[in-house]
């Protein structure tokens, strides 16, 4: 494989799904810590109490990383450490974990990667409305600022909000994660202030001189079931709802039509504090989505459709490696020369073992695509493998393991599998 020389290889984890410790430090309770302990949501009654421990634990996986030739870690910062109730007091014991990480990595020269919420509210903020209502964005940007003063001098890139569409799909619309809302349509509000949310930090992060903000959005290839026009019509809500929604605001200040009905009074008005310019934009890639006209009862205006005929992750999930060429292809001609340059901020599969050949031959493949979509034209500037670290995978608990390490979660010992080695070889001394 050919990649640039300053092509920036790295890996992604998130707080809640690795640090565990979640009584220490200071830290408040977050809709995660609530979602675990309601009986029936988490797969075999799992929860982040423990994860792999990295608050304690992060220097043996800095030393990892710093073996493993990375040149950068997108890690997240938890609201609650630093807010426990979300907004007014500082818990500086919060803000001391992330200096001390930060300066561990800059001393192993891997460029920091913060990303400031990663779907772990404080359960304050959600008690008080969360994503439904405007003053959560606003309080985020106040958090924004406290940590971009504190961090921006070593934080290479900064990412406000992970998959704003993840949680409001299967937080608020779904019911499948935290604060687990089944609100459908009326959850589209909480897409928008996250919107806002985003923003609204990247505002709050320039003031205070951070070097490079961007995005990280989960996307997906819509595969219609037909060219029917029922289908394409379906593909064309679905691909408003789970990607342009995101991306439009953010890239061009708009909203899709088909959304506008579901947004909150006022939108319209927030739309130039959304677009402001970006540093880079992120993609979270996983696999495709088959979509198909609604069947009859159905209330939403499509229907989704399982893609077949690809071999399955331990996470049900499809290898599709050319859905990654597709979406990139179809970003770059949906914003032309609107779109940053590109970061693949998360990719990544589950797979049982430490010799672990199909996460190894679904990262090849993956990079592959990634330089087919390179040389058709669209700007990609860094691969981040989800993830460092087999870690708490939401509602399914620790079944999934996506990590280059393999965590025995009983001693919490750390085991590099195949796929770090494999990984390492491919980057070897790239940073
Ligand atoms: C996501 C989240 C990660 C997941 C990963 C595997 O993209 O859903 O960012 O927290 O763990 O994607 O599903």
């Amino acid at each position: 494989m050919a990649f640039p020389d300053d092509f920036v290889w790295g890996v992604s984890t998130s707080a809640f799904q690795i640090e565990g410790a979640t009584r220490e430090g200071g830290r408040g309770v977050s809709v995660w810590d609530t979602f675990c302990a309601t009986p029936g949501r988490i797969r075999d009654g799992h929860n982040a109490d423990v994860a792999c421990d990295h608050y304690n634990r992060f220097p043996e996986d800095v030393a990892l990383m710093s073996e493993l030739g990375v040149g950068a870690y997108r890690f997240s910062v938890a609201w609650p450490r630093i807010q426990p109730t979300g907004q007014g007091a500082v818990n500086i014991e919060g803000l001391d974990f992330y200096d001390t990480l930060v300066d561990a990595l800059c001393e192993a020269g891997i460029a920091p990667v913060a990303t400031l919420y990663h779907w772990d509210t404080p359960q304050p903020m959600e008690d008080a409305g969360g994503w439904l209502v405007r003053d959560t964005a606003e309080r985020f940007a106040e958090y924004a600022q406290i940590v971009g003063e504190h961090l921006g001098d070593r934080v290479e890139m900064w990412i406000p909000l992970n998959e704003p569409m993840v949680e409001t799909l299967f937080g608020y619309a779904l019911g499948e994660y935290a604060p687990g809302k089944t609100l459908l349509f009326d959850a589209l509000p909480a897409a928008h202030y996250q919107n806002l949310a985003h923003g609204l930090a990247v505002s709050a992060l320039r003031s205070v001189g951070a070097k490079a903000v961007g995005t990280a959005n989960n996307h997906s290839p819509i595969w219609p079931a037909s060219q029917d026009a029922d289908d394409l019509v379906a593909a064309r809500h679905l691909g408003a709802v789970i990607n342009w929604m995101y991306s439009d605001p953010v890239l061009t200040g708009t909203y899709p039509a088909e959304v506008i009905p579901y947004l909150p009074t006022g939108f319209a008005d927030d739309l130039s504090e959304i677009a402001v310019p970006l540093d880079f934009y992120g993609v979270n890639y996983y696999e495709p989505q088959g979509v198909g006209k609604p069947g009859a009862g159905n209330p939403l205006p499509f229907e989704l459709r399982p893609v077949e005929g690809y071999p399955l992750t331990t996470n049900d999930s499809p290898v599709v490696p050319d859905g990654l060429r597709q979406f990139l292809t179809s970003l770059k001609s949906r914003y032309g020369d609107k779109l940053p340059p590109v970061h693949i901020t998360e990719s990544g599969c589950s797979f049982d073992g430490i010799h672990d050949r199909q996460r190894i031959e679904y990262h090849a493949e993956h990079l592959a695509a990634l330089e087919k979509a390179m040389s058709e034209g669209v700007d990609v500037r860094g691969y981040f493998v989800w993830s460092l670290l087999d870690n708490f995978e939401w509602s399914k608990g620790y079944q999934p393991r996506f990590g280059l390490v393999h965590v025995d979660y009983e001693t919490l010992a750390r085991t590099p599998k195949d796929s770090f080695h494999w990984y390492r070889a491919l980057i070897g001394g790239a940073r």
